[in-house]
């Protein structure tokens, strides 16, 4: 309460870049149950997501004309950006340049439009897709060797080194998580290599059974939407003077392969059956660590996590 009362006292105003994709949607949700619906303004290059309609302003906004942006910025008033838009692991493979010039030019475009605002804060998701095949597999931990093997993972650690550049030259507050792989059930995921860990409870609900295009033992960081959520809004409530690291947070809450996620569907749901079909994503899965550790995102702004496995699974089943 406390929080939401100071926040209001600020009158800022936000502008959610990538509001209609798997994480947009439940950010702005959040974001509106705090600062108010019309306080924060949804914007994608795609049409408004159902749930977002009549819950507050929306605007249809190509982040990469700068100059729109810009206008947008002004004519709204707004203080903070959250960019959201990219394309992920395994549609960015399906065409690199693409993938590379969304990644960085949209950070670019938003970078420079928050230092010539003076804009109060930008939030800009990374993700464990940084890490490559020499990086520890256990425990990664926040800074060691990173290789990605990816455009979609170069494109977040180039982004990475931006957001750090404009923090310390220009004083841009700038904030950022490298978010393991995120399952939900509001809005579908939009082309990443995790995102059979959502669909995998889809069809358990719809058919009973899943082909999985990973192999049975492919272990990876994941995450349950609410706990990104809220990793989300309270580092971007956190003090500027706790934040100590301006490239990107390593974020974690748990990890499992499609065996785990099954054996945990499978106590719900006895007769559910997986296959396995691995594809072109297999390559991708076994470039990334198999576990992150966080501690400084516990240390500098009290990072918990709430939803193990089963946890999720039970949530996950109840709200499909
Ligand atoms: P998504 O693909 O579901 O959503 C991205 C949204 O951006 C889409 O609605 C798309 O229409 C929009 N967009 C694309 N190009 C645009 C443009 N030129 N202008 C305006 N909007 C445009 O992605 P997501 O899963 O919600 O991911 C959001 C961010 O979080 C990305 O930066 C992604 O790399 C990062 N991330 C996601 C995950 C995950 O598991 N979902 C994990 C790690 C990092
Ligand atoms: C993807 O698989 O590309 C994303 C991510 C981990 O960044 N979910």
């Amino acid at each position: 309460m406390f929080v939401v009362q100071q926040v209001a006292m600020k009158k800022e105003k936000i502008l959610v870049i990538g509001a209609s994709g798997q994480i947009g949607v439940e950010l702005t949700l959040a974001l509106r149950k705090i600062y108010g619906g019309s306080n924060v303004v949804a914007s994608d290059l795609r049409e408004e997501n159902e749930l977002l309609k009549g819950t507050g302003p929306y605007v249809s906004l190509d982040v990469m004309n700068k100059e729109m942006l810009h206008v947008q910025v002004i004519r709204q008033n707004i203080t903070q950006i959250y960019l959201l838009a990219a394309i992920l692991s395994a549609t960015g493979e399906k065409n690199p340049p693409l993938a590379w010039h969304l990644n960085t030019q949209s950070l670019l475009n938003v970078l420079d439009i928050a230092k010539e605002e003076k804009l109060t804060k930008v939030y800009w998701p990374s993700s464990i897709a940084v890490f490559g095949p020499t990086s520890p597999k256990e425990n990664c931990p926040q800074q060691t060797i990173i290789e990605p093997s990816t455009v979609y993972g170069i494109s977040k650690y180039a982004g990475e080194f931006w957001c750090n550049y404009y923090h310390h030259r220009y004083g841009v507050d700038v904030r950022s998580l490298r978010y393991p792989g995120l399952i939900s059930y509001k809005s579908s995921p939009g082309g990443g290599t995790t995102d059979y860990a959502v669909e995998i409870y889809l069809e358990a609900k719809e058919k009973n059974k899943y082909t999985c295009y990973l192999e049975a033992p492919t272990r990876l960081p994941m995450m349950y939407m609410p706990d990104a959520i809220r990793a989300t809004i309270e580092l971007m409530e956190a003090p500027a003077q706790n934040i100590s690291v301006r490239t990107s947070y390593n974020l974690a809450s748990m990890s499992f392969s499609p065996a785990e996620i099954t054996a945990s569907i499978q106590k719900q749901l006895p007769s559910f059956e997986i296959s396995y079909k691995p594809d072109s994503r297999q390559q991708i899965a076994n470039s990334w660590p198999q576990s992150i550790d966080d501690t400084k995102a516990r240390k500098d702004w009290g990072w918990k996590h709430e939803f193990d496995l089963d946890k999720m699974t039970v949530d996950m089943l109840q709200n499909i």
